[in-house]
């Protein structure tokens, strides 16, 4: 008789706002809620779990495995699990609702739906500049694929959205989907 946990997905270019949608839910449902709640990011990811993967197609698909499976084992604790992971390929990221569905857990893709326009304008961490100098390649939805999903739970036009919206339309999902 539990929480019940549940993963959201949110995947999208650099830049494009998953970790700050993340962290924005996640204040709001431990703060108003009092959820558990455990957030997987790329950058907490790479250093450890993902110590050994690169941004290779094949370590691409291998990170969103295997934080797909630590997502599965949250959620499935009762924990509502929050994954920003830019996740290019549709391929893997319905493996990842694959996994889920077989043990009944709660699944929300969420995409992210910025142009590459936008995200090149905002470049908050200066990397599309360094990719135009040349210092970075394979950069996703640059010089390596992006895939945008084709029919996911969730989707965030958030350049034409505050944060506050982007949160309030994740927890009406929550809601709707019984798990809040
Ligand atoms: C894409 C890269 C790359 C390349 C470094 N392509 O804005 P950020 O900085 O924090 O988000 C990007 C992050 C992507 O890591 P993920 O684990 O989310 O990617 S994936 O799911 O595709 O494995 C960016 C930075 O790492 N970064 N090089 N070549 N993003």
């Amino acid at each position: 008789l539990g929480q019940k946990g549940a993963t959201l997905w949110m995947t999208g270019l650099s830049g494009s706002g998953k970790s700050t949608i993340a962290t924005a839910l996640e204040e709001r449902l431990v703060l108003e809620r009092g959820k558990h709640v455990y957030r997987l990011d790329g950058d907490n990811i790479r250093t450890g779990l993902n110590r050994d993967l690169d941004f290779t197609d094949d370590d691409r698909a291998e990170s969103v495995r295997r934080v797909g499976e630590v997502a599965c084992l949250f959620s499935d604790s009762g924990t509502i699990t929050i994954v920003s992971l830019v996740s290019p390929f549709r391929g893997d990221r319905d493996e990842v609702r694959a996994r889920h569905e077989q043990q009944g857990i709660p699944f929300y893709e969420v995409f992210m739906d910025v142009s590459l326009d936008v995200v090149r304008e905002r470049d908050p961490k200066g990397l599309y500049k360094q990719v135009d100098a040349g210092k970075i390649k394979g950069f996703t939805g640059v010089d390596a694929p992006y895939e945008p999903p084709m029919d996911p739970e969730i989707r965030l036009p958030n350049s034409e959205m505050t944060v506050e919206q982007c949160v309030a339309a994740l927890m009406r999902a929550l809601e709707a989907g019984g798990v809040l």
